[in-house]
């Protein structure tokens, strides 16, 4: 967060001494500079903050340095994007589109100064007198820019990188939510949720673009209508307006001079407001109105599960999905070459999930109404364009609308559907004829219950290509949730494995191993080619590389020693073994099992004194949905047991847990690079695929993991000497179920877990406050254990075992660390988007 930055001097003190006349050159010499030029970016810095802050060199804050740097590196990056949409506009050359609510960016000024080749000039000139501040106080002072809840918009972020990098032609859209998602805080272990203000101290990178506002019809009823050839002509209505404005981020490439941009926006009321209410003395009725209507890009949903019925989260997704395409159509008919019939040729639009799914009727109604295309010419238009991403099998987290809030929100789109139904229905009858659970598998409404549009069928059924995120999770997309549409439609499912940028998820977070592979390599190269890491192996067994490579590791973990005593009030040492797990608290990413581990070793080491482990640091970092009850029971067990155990001098330091509150990107940023050991323990056939494993593996942590998502592919990669694989695979899960998983079994046969078990629901770590960890406790044994915990509790100890034997043997830890980085460069989202551009969206290069 940006507060409190220490000061490279006191600020009052330090112009005493100014002797030089302040550098403020003319707004002239805002052109390009040469990347090494230390003396320009020093003068954009000081212009920036007199002319465009208007601030006192001798009173500036840190806030302030801030921003003038960033707009310092803004100003090289704009020329660049201008070059950069110039050239794609003049040549109308194809453009993916990516659909999503959710970016998950973190902070930009540090990565833009990388990927400009900008970052040693800037550090350089901030080291000038008159800059009272240090590099690293500076980028502190950005708020993260946190618009997502986890992998699915982190995810999208490092494609964006990725795409810029590869100069590819794509923008982004979005919404530029006021709210990211909340901060987190813990009270007596509690989660506390406060909001995000990310926005509070300014945002450089965000340039609204009024000119480019559009307006929007939402709400209203549909009149069925017959033109004067008794055609049927639905005409959509009363509807409210809303405008949408867009603001732009640049993305800018790593060394290449392409610049594309996220689009977000941000929702305004049609009118100031309804003069009607306001001269019938209803001023503050008027006001109201407006504010509803700019709540629609408030905050950020923070579930990720569905929310279940909201009728704001509805109008989120139309809201985004309408504005964008009115956006994509201005930029295809501005050039009189275009018309519809090479729409679908210059443009492909990736649907992040289900939830912009409902551009699909959006254009067809578009096409339909609007333009009075024939239906089966907008059909084929619509399926030209659209492909679409599934993150997940979870039941829970599929979309499903209910029809009457459909009908509500977007009637004619309602229609629409069922329109879009009809057409499938005819077709399922044809392949399979007079087979009505067919039928009912394929339709896009649900009839069971309270009736409701099935949004992922929708986008499997309008889409050219769905795709899911990593090898097993595809195979069990076709297999489990779609084997219907992979009858009706061949060939339209294909895989393509996520992947994280190397530039933020190596080179910028972690300089240290960055320079080691660097000097070592002879390049920088590798942050293009990540294959190139490959090279590394032969250097596994060298003790003078082992030495240097686990240097780099001690460094980065004394530094998030110091943030866990700041944070945490905990010291640990840099010499004990970082076992991380951080990402979304959910059950079936269990940190209870985890917990449940951490258990036992204290348990062990209380009951013989002379036990002999490796020093442990838990790390944990995870935000809970905050009606995730469940979830936030979890984060306070870990809390308060973790505290626990921490204060018990018996155990000698042995032991310790940290959980660093508000987890999000910047502080990913610092425990990535200092984990030994990355904690991907997810119950088989659950998790997608996972992107934090691959910023851990990458970072030369040891993965302990299931054979689940892309951790099958970690270990295809890594080779299974460098890995601690624990665990049912998907097929035992699978066969327990059907066999009838009982976990009472588990707590019967097995003294310590029982003792466990007994010892989180008695009120030991909570006196005087009974039944705290209850709902945690009934989830193991009366719930059910539904993530099957206990059923792998034996197989993840024993390999938590043979991680602290190899620990000990520092040669073969290191050498299995350096492995691990080495062969890991399939998971560059660079080799991702390459897939996605040749196999998806048919999207050639095009150099600037
Ligand atoms: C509120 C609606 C909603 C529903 C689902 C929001 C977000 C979701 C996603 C499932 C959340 C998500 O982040 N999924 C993760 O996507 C990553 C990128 O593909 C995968 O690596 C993770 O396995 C998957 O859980």
């Amino acid at each position: 967060m940006a507060s409190n930055s220490k000061t490279k001097k006191n600020i009052t003190d330090k112009n005493a001494s100014s002797k030089a006349p302040i550098p403020c050159p003319s707004p002239e010499t805002t052109s390009l500079f040469d990347a090494a030029d230390t003396a320009k970016f020093k003068q954009a810095i000081f212009r920036h903050l007199t002319y465009t802050l208007a601030r006192d060199l001798h009173t500036a804050q840190p806030h302030d340095w801030w921003i003038a740097t960033s707009l310092a590196v803004r100003e090289h990056i704009l020329a660049r994007l201008i070059k950069t949409q110039g050239v794609h506009n003049r040549h109308n050359v194809r453009r993916l589109y990516y659909f999503s609510l959710e970016y998950l960016m973190g902070r930009l000024t540090e990565s833009n100064l990388h990927n400009t080749g900008l970052h040693h000039a800037a550090r350089e000139a901030i080291k000038d007198p008159d800059i009272p501040v240090d590099f690293e106080n500076i980028l502190n002072e950005e708020a993260d820019m946190g618009l997502g809840n986890g992998g699915l918009g982190r995810l999208a972020s490092c494609f964006l990188d990725s795409l810029a990098t590869l100069d590819l032609p794509a923008i982004g859209y979005g919404i530029y939510y006021e709210f990211g998602l909340f901060r987190q805080e813990f009270v007596n272990g509690a989660q506390i949720e406060h909001p995000d203000s990310w926005m509070l101290g300014g945002t450089p990178w965000g340039i609204e673009r009024p000119e480019n506002k559009v307006s929007i019809p939402i709400k209203g009823r549909v009149e069925n209508i017959f033109d004067d050839r008794g055609n049927y002509r639905p005409r959509w209505v009363g509807t409210d307006t809303i405008i949408g404005i867009p603001h732009d981020i640049p993305i800018a490439g790593y060394d290449t001079d392409t610049v594309n941009f996220l689009r977000l926006w941000s929702s305004r009321s049609a009118s100031e407001f309804d003069l009607n209410a306001f001269n019938a003395g209803g001023y503050v009725e008027a006001v109201r109105e407006k504010a509803v209507t700019e709540t629609i890009s408030k905050v950020l949903y923070p579930n990720d599960k569905t929310e279940n019925g909201k009728e704001l989260r509805l109008i989120q997704q139309y809201f985004f999905v309408a504005c964008s395409l009115r956006d994509i159509m201005r930029r295809h008919f501005r050039n009189p070459e275009n018309t519809w019939d090479n729409f679908a040729g210059k443009i492909a639009i990736q649907l992040n999930d289900t939830h912009p799914a409902v551009a699909i009727p959006e254009l067809m109604r578009i096409l339909v109404d609007e333009e009075e295309m024939p239906w089966d010419k907008a059909w084929t238009i619509v399926t030209r364009v659209f492909a679409y991403t599934n993150h997940t099998l979870l039941p829970e987290a599929l979309e499903k609308w209910s029809v009457s809030l459909f009908e509500r929100v977007l009637p004619r789109h309602l229609q629409i559907i069922y329109s879009i139904n009809d057409h499938l229905l005819r077709a399922v009858e044809t392949k399979w004829p007079g087979d009505n659970d067919k039928k009912r598998d394929c339709s896009l409404i649900e009839e069971n219950g309270r009736k409701s549009v099935r949004m992922a069928s929708l986008s499997v059924v309008a889409s050219h290509t769905v795709n899911g995120v990593a090898a097993l999770h595809t195979e069990l997309l076709k297999k489990l949730l779609f084997p219907q549409y992979d009858a009706l439609y061949p060939g339209r499912f294909q895989n393509k494995t996520n992947g994280i940028t190397p530039r933020r998820w190596l080179l910028d977070c972690n300089p240290r191993l960055s320079k080691l592979i660097t000097d070592t390599l002879g390049s920088t190269h590798w942050a293009r080619d990540l294959d190139e890491l490959r090279a590394l192996e032969k250097h596994a067994p060298d003790p003078a590389f082992q030495r240097a490579f686990m240097d780099a590791k001690r460094a980065n973990k004394a530094d998030l020693a110091a943030i866990i005593k700041t944070e945490c009030g905990i010291d640990v040492s840099p010499d004990a073994l970082f076992d991380v797990q951080v990402k979304r608290l959910h059950e079936y990413k269990r940190q209870h099992l985890n917990l449940l581990h951490i258990l036992a070793l204290y348990r062990r080491a209380l009951q013989n004194p002379a036990l002999d482990i490796v020093p442990r640091v838990f790390v944990f970092g995870a935000k809970a949905a905050p009606g995730y009850d469940l979830a936030k029971n979890i984060i306070r067990a870990i809390n308060v047991i973790g505290a626990h155990i921490n204060a018990d001098t018996r155990i000698g330091g042995k032991i310790k847990v940290a959980f660093l509150p508000n987890y999000r990107v910047s502080l990913a940023e610092k425990i990535i690079p200092a984990a030994d050991l990355s904690e991907q323990i997810s119950t088989a056939g659950k998790e997608a695929s996972g992107t934090g494993n691959m910023k851990l593996a990458l970072n030369g942590a040891l993965t302990i993991g299931t054979l689940d998502g892309a951790n099958v592919e970690i270990k295809e990669e890594v080779g299974d000497g460098n890995i601690f694989i624990f665990g049912m695979n998907v097929d035992e899960v699978e066969a327990l179920r059907a066999r009838g998983y009982n976990p009472w079994d588990y707590y019967h046969n097995d003294e310590e877990i029982r003792t466990i078990i007994d010892w989180i629901g008695s009120d030991y770590f909570t006196p005087g406050e009974h039944g705290a960890f209850a709902q945690l406790h009934d989830s193991l044994l009366n719930g059910g254990d539904p993530f099957m915990v206990l059923a792998d509790f034996r197989s993840y100890s024993d390999a938590h075992a043979k991680a602290d034997a190899l620990y000990r043997d520092k040669a073969g830890w290191s050498r299995a660390a350096i492995m691990n980085t080495a062969r890991v460069g399939k998971f560059s989202s660079d080799r991702t988007i390459r897939e996605y551009a040749g196999q998806i969206w048919r999207l050639p290069k095009v150099k600037v």
